[in-house]
């Protein structure tokens, strides 16, 4: 009963950066894959909803230092 989500990252300059983020994401509970696309400046995570939050997986991004945008 996955879902997906996919987010626009803000702040990412390099390949590092990238790994931070996805890092910072497959960290939180309820994340079960983030990947990161610097190319792209974008993330897609797959979460179980009941565990995890869209706000709290932008705020593990902000913790990392970046930032973070649902995509409509
Ligand atoms: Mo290198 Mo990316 O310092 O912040 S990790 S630019």
């Amino acid at each position: 009963q996955e879902e997906k989500a996919k987010f626009d990252i803000i702040g990412m300059t390099c390949a590092a950066c990238a790994t931070r983020v996805e890092k910072g994401l497959n960290k939180v509970d309820g994340v079960i894959k983030a990947s990161v696309n610097l190319a792209m400046e974008t993330a897609n995570v797959e979460y179980i909803p009941g565990q995890v939050s869209v706000d709290q997986m932008i705020a593990a991004v902000k913790k990392a230092g970046y930032d973070a945008k649902l995509k409509g």
